[in-house]
């Protein structure tokens, strides 16, 4: 190779951004970890706050060039070890950034490509329009930056006494691939009702509620400023913060086990319900328990269905049946696509954290309630190609109707549905 070859590329890995793996082996090394985390210029990708940090637990660290240098010599100083998970993600950034719907040649439909909130909100009011007899968009709040939060409720027959479910995405705006599944979901339940046995006689029995983007503001700014932002947008009181984690921000055990500094990536907000995202979603929730069945939010990444609860370690009243179904959704996917899904109660499987979703439509009374987090396992992380959109939402779908077909088995009469 020649000396200036040499040279570009002795700069290029020593200077650009990259994602590091790090398991650190001992307190010394999980204590510098931590200190690195919040003193340099990097963004945790896993786990979502450093004190979450623990000995052999992988970390997931994003790196940017101008810190590369100092960061890898203080690992190194303390016998850190690391892999480089992600070599240049920013070439990753772009790729899932170019959604050019004009090119033929990107061979890629409309739901394999990542989507602008603007996108998103056309896609909402056409899937409305172009549907009306099953699809409505229904306004249940706006967001901090007063953008409208829309549901899409999909409601094949007017049965009496019909149940619902819930699927909310995009409540962590980097996450990007939560919201492109709940796109992926309506189309697969408009495109496939009475053709496909499982989502028939789930659209059959339930009405769904979808909301594709809880958290709107955040996820603009991922598109136009940050890509690794997590929370909402709004302004602490100080004003020297942005940003709420909606998902700390329900009123379940709030505030113990996350933070109330606005500048974590934790934090739970001022009080409860205080982010009128996560009040618009428990408002609506409040006023539909009696039909809402089933509570499911998506996240990213890690390949995990979690169940209640987090806050605690207790164990939910109905813990068998909730295991059970996770348990089958992890298989079917095994069997089908062979990779592996992890599943249990939050606490125990994840980590304990209160203010959660899921815990508070449980609580509310929402029996069956599930966090998934999708692919991957941190090959490309918070920056999973287009190119695995489709992979990605299929066994997640898998898992939804595993999940619903097995409610509706728990809930129903067994003479109410008909198969194809
Ligand atoms: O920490 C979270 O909010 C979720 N993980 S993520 O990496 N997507 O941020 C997990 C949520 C699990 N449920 C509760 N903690 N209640
Ligand atoms: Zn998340």
């Amino acid at each position: 190779m020649s000396t200036p070859l040499i040279w570009f590329y002795f700069l290029f890995f020593k200077f650009s951004d990259q994602v590091l793996s790090i398991t650190p082996q001992t307190q010394e090394q999980v204590d510098t970890l931590r200190n690195v985390s919040t003193h340099y210029e990097t963004v945790l990708w896993q786990p979502v706050s450093n004190e979450y940090i623990s000995t052999q637990v992988q970390v997931h660290l994003y790196v940017p060039g101008n810190s590369s240098v100092t960061v890898k010599a203080i690992l190194q100083t303390h016998g850190i070890t690391h892999k480089v998970l992600l070599a240049n993600p920013n070439v990753l950034t772009e790729m899932q950034m170019k959604n050019d719907s004009t090119d033929p040649r990107s061979g890629s439909t409309f739901y394999e490509r990542y989507h602008t909130l603007e996108e998103i909100y056309d896609w909402i009011n056409r899937t409305a329009q172009d549907n009306p007899r099953t699809v409505k968009a229904i306004l249940i709040g706006s967001s901090y930056e007063k953008r409208p939060l829309y549901v899409l409720k999909l409601s094949f027959n007017d049965r009496p006494n019909r149940k619902a479910m819930w699927i909310d995405c995009g409540i962590h705006a980097r996450e990007w691939i939560s919201p492109a599944f709940c796109l992926w979901f309506v189309h697969h339940s408009l495109s496939f009702y009475q053709q496909n046995s499982e989502i028939t006689r789930i659209l059959d029995s339930m009405d769904v509620y979808v909301l594709p983007v809880m958290n709107p503001d955040g996820y603009k700014y991922t598109w136009t400023a940050r890509r690794w932002w997590r929370k909402n947008r709004s302004i602490s009181k100080s004003g020297f913060c942005v940003g709420v984690d909606l998902n700390r921000n329900f009123d379940v055990d709030w505030v113990k086990g996350s933070s109330q500094n606005p500048c974590e990536e934790i934090n739970c907000g001022p009080f409860p319900e205080s982010e009128p995202e996560a009040q618009a979603v428990a408002n609506f929730l409040r006023r539909h328990k009696d039909t809402v069945q089933l509570y499911i939010t998506i996240h990213s990444y890690s390949q995990m269905f979690i169940f209640p609860y987090s806050y605690t370690f207790d164990q939910a009243e109905n813990h068998n049946d909730l295991l059970e179904m996770v348990q089958e959704a992890a298989q079917r996917i095994k069997r089908y696509y062979r990779n592996t899904y992890t599943y249990g109660p939050g606490a125990a499987t994840l980590y304990p954290c209160s203010g959660g979703s899921d815990d508070w439509a449980y609580k509310l009374g929402i029996k069956y309630s599930f966090t998934f987090e999708l692919q991957d396992r941190g090959e490309y992380g918070f920056l999973l190609p287009p190119s695995h959109i489709s992979g990605a939402c299929n066994e997640a779908l898998l898992a939804v109707k595993t999940i619903a077909v097995k409610v509706l088995e728990k809930t129903q009469a067994p003479a109410n549905h008909h198969t194809i």
